[in-house]
C-alpha cells in the first residue's frame, strides 16, 4: 500500500495498491495491442484528437493545479502556471502528425525519399518536482508521432498522473494508448526499461538512475532520452544590471524550493562587485513568502519529504558559511529555508553535488577566462545564465560555456516550443520544441529504381 502525502502537512492525500510487475506487463500489452490502429489513424484524425486531449487539459487546469500544489507542495500559482504549459504542450504537438515531414534525395538511377515512423510502445519514468509537466513534455511527442505509452510516474506524487490517463480516454484517446502504473521505481521502473517489447524508455530524474536505466536499456537496444541532474551556473559580471541579476537569482534556485533541474545553484560573481551583489540578493531572500502553497501569495513551499529535507540539511552543517537564511514556518510540512552560502569555492562538496533544495552557493571569480573555467568545471551541463551589458562578451561566454540551455540577462530555461535537455551528464536527447519529435521517430529509407531495364 502506498501513501500518498502533502509535504505541507503531512496528511496522507490517497492510499494506493502498488502495481505488480504483472500489472506493468498487462500495461505493456495493452500498449502494444493499441499501436497498430493508433499509427495508421489518419494525421488529421490524430492531430484532432490531441487538439481535444489539449481543450480538456485546459478545462480541468484548475482541479489538476489543486492536485499538483497538494501533492508537490509547489506554491498554486506555480502549479496553475504549469498546468497551462501542459496544455500548451499538447497543443503544440498536436500540429506535428501532419508535419512529420521526410526528405527526398537526389541518387542516381531512381528516387530515394525517407518517412519518419513512430517506434512503438515507449516507456515513461518522471520524477516528482514536475511531475506532470514533464510527463506532458514526453507523452505529447510520443503520442503525435504515433507511439502508444505507459507512464510510470514517481511513487510520492503520481496524483496527476492518474487524473491525465483518466482526462485521456474522456477525451476520446483510445483505450490502451495511455496507460499508467504506479510502482516502485526500482522494480516497476527496472522492468519497463529491460521489457523486450519496449521499444524506448524516456527518463527524467537523478543522474544516478539514468546510468542504471541506460545499462538496463542496453539489453534490447532500446533507444534512450535522459533528462538528468544539473549545477548550472549563473554567471554575474561587474558589468551587469547588477539590481536586476540579484533580485532574479533567488528566484532562479529556490523556485521550486529549488527542487528542479534548471537551478541556478552556483552563482559566480566577478570579485570586483562580489560585496555589492550580496547585499543587493539579501533583502530579496530574507523577504522570500515561504509557506502554505494553497495561499495564493506564496512564493515558495516545503521539500517534498522528510528524507529529502534530511539529506539537504546534511549540505549545512553549523559550521557552514551562511551568509543569508529565509524564513519557513512553524508546524508539520518538511520545510527548509531559503540558504545563501559564501564565499565558498567550486571544489567544496556544496559547490559539486546537486543538492536540490533552497541552497545556493556564491563563487567569486577574477576575470571572464575565469568564469568560463569555472563554469565548465562541473559533470554537468543542463542550464546556466550569462549577466552582462556588453553583447560581445556575452555571446562569447555562451559559446563557450558546456550547457544545454543559456539565458542572456535572464533565469528562465523553458519554453514549449524550444529545444530542452543537457550536455555531460545532464543527459541524452532533447525534448521539447521540433528537436524532440526526432527522438520519438525511426527515419526509413526508400529507394525506388526508376530506369528501365
Ligand atoms: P530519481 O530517484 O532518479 O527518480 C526518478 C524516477 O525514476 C521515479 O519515477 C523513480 O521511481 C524512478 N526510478 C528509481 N529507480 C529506478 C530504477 N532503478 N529504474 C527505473 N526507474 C527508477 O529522481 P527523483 O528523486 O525523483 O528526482 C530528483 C532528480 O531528478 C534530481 O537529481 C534532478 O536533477 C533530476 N531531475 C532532472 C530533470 C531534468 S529535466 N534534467 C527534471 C527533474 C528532475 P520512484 O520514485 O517511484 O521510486
Amino acid at each position: 500500500m502506498l501513501e500518498v502525502l502533502n509535504p505541507a502537512t503531512e496528511e496522507v492525500l490517497e492510499r494506493l495498491d502498488l502495481a505488480t510487475v504483472e500489472d506493468a506487463d498487462a500495461a505493456v500489452a495493452r500498449a502494444k495491442a493499441a499501436f497498430p490502429k493508433w499509427r495508421a489513424i489518419e494525421p488529421a484524425d490524430r492531430s484532432h484528437m490531441l487538439r481535444c486531449l489539449a481543450d480538456a487539459l485546459d478545462l480541468q487546469r484548475e482541479s489538476l493545479a489543486q492536485l499538483e500544489s497538494k501533492n508537490t507542495g509547489k506554491p498554486i500559482g506555480d502549479a496553475r502556471g504549469e498546468m497551462g504549459m501542459v496544455a500548451e504542450t499538447f497543443h503544440y504537438y498536436a500540429g506535428a502528425p501532419e508535419r512529420l515531414l521526410g526528405d527526398t534525395i537526389p541518387v542516381s538511377g531512381g528516387v530515394n525519399f525517407t518517412f519518419r515512423e513512430p517506434l512503438g510502445v515507449v516507456a515513461l519514468v518522471v520524477p516528482w518536482n514536475f511531475p506532470l509537466t514533464i510527463a506532458s513534455w514526453k507523452m505529447a511527442p510520443a503520442l503525435a508521432a504515433g507511439n502508444t505509452l505507459v507512464l510510470k510516474p514517481a511513487g510520492l506524487t503520481p496524483l496527476t498522473a492518474m487524473e491525465f490517463e483518466r482526462i485521456a480516454l474522456e477525451a476520446g484517446i483510445p483505450e490502451g494508448v495511455v496507460n499508467v502504473v504506479v510502482g516502485p521505481g526500482s522494480e516497476i521502473g527496472r522492468h519497463l526499461t529491460e521489457h523486450p517489447d519496449v521499444a524506448k524508455v524516456a527518463f527524467t530524474g537523478s543522474t544516478e538512475v539514468g546510468k542504471k536505466i541506460m545499462a538496463g536499456a542496453a539489453g534490447t537496444i532500446k533507444r534512450v532520452t535522459l533528462e538528468l541532474g544539473g549545477k548550472s551556473a549563473n554567471v554575474v559580471f561587474a558589468d551587469a544590471d547588477l539590481e536586476k541579476a540579484a533580485a532574479s537569482a533567488p528566484t532562479a534556485v529556490f523556485g521550486n524550493a529549488g527542487q528542479d533541474c534548471c537551478a541556478r545553484s552556483r552563482i559566480l560573481v566577478e570579485k570586483s562587485a562580489f560585496d555589492e551583489f550580496l547585499s543587493l540578493m539579501q533583502p530579496v531572500v530574507e523577504s522570500l513568502r515561504v509557506g502554505d502553497p494553497l495561499d495564493e501569495t506564496t512564493e515558495m513551499g516545503p521539500l517534498i519529504s522528510a528524507d529529502h529535507r534530511e539529506s539537504v540539511a546534511a549540505y549545512v552543517p553549523d559550521d557552514a558559511p551562511v551568509v543569508i537564511r529565509g524564513q519557513v514556518p512553524e508546524g508539520s510540512g518538511f520545510w527548509y529555508p531559503p540558504t545563501v552560502l559564501a564565499p565558498v569555492s567550486n571544489d567544496d562538496r556544496t559547490a559539486v553535488e546537486e543538492i536540490f533544495g533552497p541552497v545556493v552557493v556564491v563563487i567569486p571569480f577574477e576575470d571572464e577566462e575565469d568564469a568560463i573555467r569555472l563554469a565548465n568545471d562541473t559533470i554537468y551541463g543542463l542550464s546556466g545564465s550569462i549577466w552582462t551589458r556588453n553583447g560581445a562578451r556575452a555571446l562569447r561566454v555562451a559559446r563557450r560555456i558546456e550547457t544545454g540551455v543559456l539565458s542572456i540577462n535572464s533565469n528562465t530555461s523553458v519554453r514549449v516550443s524550444t529545444p530542452f535537455g543537457g550536455m555531460k551528464q545532464s543527459g541524452v536527447g532533447r525534448e521539447l520544441g521540433p528537436h524532440a519529435l526526432d527522438h520519438y521517430t525511426e527515419v526509413k529509407n526508400v529507394y525506388l529504381a526508376t530506369e528501365e531495364g
